[in-house]
């Protein structure tokens, strides 16, 4: 076969490597003694990674990669590898810096669009990014780009630590290790927090301590993922997906100029609160009320008079608990009061999340995407999975009630992903329905791949029905995973299209486009070739020989830990390869009747 191939024991063996950008903004992590105490330093990818084993594979030289500022100039940045990791890739990478950098009390909004901006401007180079920052405000920063950062399809991971780099015992290594991994290991969409082997939903996190390792919490929330000696447990029932047809989106700013929250206490003066609220131009308080919602005064008391006449100047208030765990209700007096004066529950949401959310919404406000009746409607459900929703709506799937319960009685999720692969193959909408119905499956199958690595929206790319591949990403599949060959669906779509096998492929390419697929660099130039007709096809660095145009489709891809060169795709199976998955599928069905 063509291509690298990847055999057990061959001391040559070469691994595919995905890109991570790490965006350095400051933090402990970077700092160093001076005459004014710790200050943060540049030239962490030199002075701190390096020299380290577990960021540079010493048998992968240095290379030079293109990364854009946020204002999209075209950079050039060195980057390191790691060595290999348990999941059989490296990991490249390269740090743009920031500056200045900044101890985290000073960032405000502004750097907020600053590192929104640039994971737009690099969102097609990179598989995912890590944001070094200060610990002291970045659950605020977690939780005002969740919001910032819409549709989102990569993993953005925000870290930093405790202690710093350069010091004898800290937790800085395993913070920004672990990041760099899960951000260029797993198509977690969403914005995460990472610290202390934990990776946390970023707007669902508060700083809980100030010294310890073990900073951060959500305590609304369990991790998204874990980190053991046996490797990353992804949660992946929890893990977000965007569900539906939309590009990676960026709200560049947010109002965060007119919002204050203010936490109550026993004693506070009502007159205190009343002149917080008529500050000029307010227009937004989180109030930090007793326990499930509580202040003091009740429905006559000066402090309701006060906040209902402010909520009919137009101020948005809402309601969240002092209590680090637990949410708000309007179940005593006080906080029916509270209700009746029109102020917002805003259930489990943290402080951070409820302002940064605030922020977010007025914004949009600004702009006339919303008006003030929705910001409040807003504020009080989940829109990055920031609350918990006290009721789920139940999912009605327009196909109606399936006559069978295909899945509920396979118990293998292989011969269930093997169903699903059939059925995507031959086009059959209604049987990929079925066995996406129920949400455990729906994202366990969504997550699988097939042996080379390609999954439900791989093998939808370059099936014959373009509906399939409207459905599985409308269900939360990631246009982003690439299989082990590195290939993306938008890819091989491509590819169909080239050699004009399935007569939809444009239609799929035209969807994963709009979905926010894209080709990477080194895709672009084997398309090229694959348009010249190149005979022979030239390794590409992704581990797939480019094919001339007119050749059938037979994607050669390195399966290093299956180890059967034959790997394919559905659509350009081998007659053995083909006939063993159908058997397996049979099997299948018939432990379903
Ligand atoms: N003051 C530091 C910061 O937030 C604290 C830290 O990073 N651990 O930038």
């Amino acid at each position: 076969m063509g291509g690298v191939t990847f055999m057990e024991g061959n001391p040559d063996r070469k691994f595919p490597e995905s890109r991570v950008l790490i965006i350095m903004t400051g933090g402990t992590i970077c700092m160093q003694p001076s005459a004014d105490g710790l200050v943060p330093m540049s030239g962490f990818l030199e002075l701190a990674m390096a020299p380290r084993p577990s960021f540079n594979d010493s048998t992968a030289p240095s290379t030079n990669i293109t990364a854009y500022t946020k204002e999209g100039h075209k950079l050039t940045l060195s980057s390191l590898r790691t060595p290999t990791s348990a999941y059989c890739k490296h990991i490249r990478y390269s740090i743009l810096e920031f500056s200045p950098l900044l101890d985290s009390s000073s960032i405000a909004s502004a750097g907020w669009t600053d590192i929104a901006l640039t994971i737009q401007q690099n969102y097609h180079l990179f598989d995912g990014f890590v944001i070094l920052h200060g610990t002291d405000s970045l659950a605020y920063t977690a939780s005002a780009l969740s919001f910032m950062l819409s549709d989102l399809g990569k993993p953005v991971i925000l870290t930093g630590s405790q202690a710093s780099i350069f010091a004898l015992q800290s937790d800085a290594v395993d913070n920004l290790l672990g990041s760099l991994i899960i951000a260029g290991t797993f198509t977690i969409p969403e914005v995460c927090l990472f610290f202390h082997h934990t990776l946390f939903r970023g707007n669902r996190t508060t700083k809980v301590s100030a010294s310890s390792f073990e900073a951060f919490d959500s305590p609304n929330s369990d991790p998204l993922a874990k980190v053991t000696s046996l490797g990353v447990d992804v949660n992946w029932g929890l893990v977000r997906r965007p569900t539906r047809i939309k590009e990676f989106n960026v709200t560049k700013t947010l109002d965060t100029t007119h919002v204050a929250s203010l936490r109550i206490f026993p004693g506070i003066w009502p007159q205190l609160v009343d002149s917080v609220l008529r500050v000029p131009d307010l227009r937004g308080l989180v109030l930090e009320t007793f326990g499930m919602g509580n202040a003091p005064g009740g429905v006559d008391g000066h402090l309701t008079k006060a906040i209902k006449q402010a909520v009919e100047r137009g101020i948005v208030i809402v309601n969240v608990s002092q209590c680090t765990n637990g949410f708000v209700s309007p179940l005593y007096a006080p906080g029916t009061a509270l209700g009746r004066a029109g102020v917002v529950f805003g259930g489990d949401l943290t402080t951070e999340a409820a302002l940064t959310k605030l922020s977010y919404l007025l914004a949009l406000k600004d702009r006339g995407t919303v008006g003030l009746e929705e910001v409040k409607e807003m504020m009080g459900r989940s829109l990055r999975g920031e609350m918990t929703e006290l009721r789920v709506a139940s999912f009605v799937h327009p196909a109606g009630v399936v006559e069978e319960d295909v899945v509920g009685k396979i118990t293998a999720a292989e011969s269930a992903f093997t169903a699903l692969g059939y059925a995507i193959s031959n086009g059959d909408l209604r049987t990929v329905r079925e066995l996406l119905e129920g949400d455990e499956f729906n994202h366990q199958l969504l997550k699988k791949a097939d042996y080379a690595g390609n999954t439900a929206v791989h093998l939808a790319a370059v099936g014959p029905e373009p509906k399939i591949l409207r459905e599985v990403l409308e269900r939360g599949a990631s246009v982003h995973v690439r299989n082990r060959a590195n290939n993306t669906p938008l890819y091989l779509a491509e590819k169909m299209v080239a050699s004009g096998t399935t007569p939809k492929s444009e239609e799929c390419v035209g969807l994963l486009k709009e979905a926010g697929g894209h080709l990477w660099l080194e895709n672009e130039e084997s398309m090229a070739n694959s348009r010249r007709g190149s005979v022979g096809g030239s390794e590409n660095g992704n581990g797939v020989n480019a094919k001339p145009a007119e050749e059938k489709l037979t994607l050669e891809v390195e399966a290093p830990l299956l180890g059967d060169p034959e790997s394919f795709l559905w659509g350009g199976a081998t007659e053995k390869v083909r006939q063993e998955h159908d058997a397996v599928w049979k099997n299948a069905m018939e432990r379903v009747r």
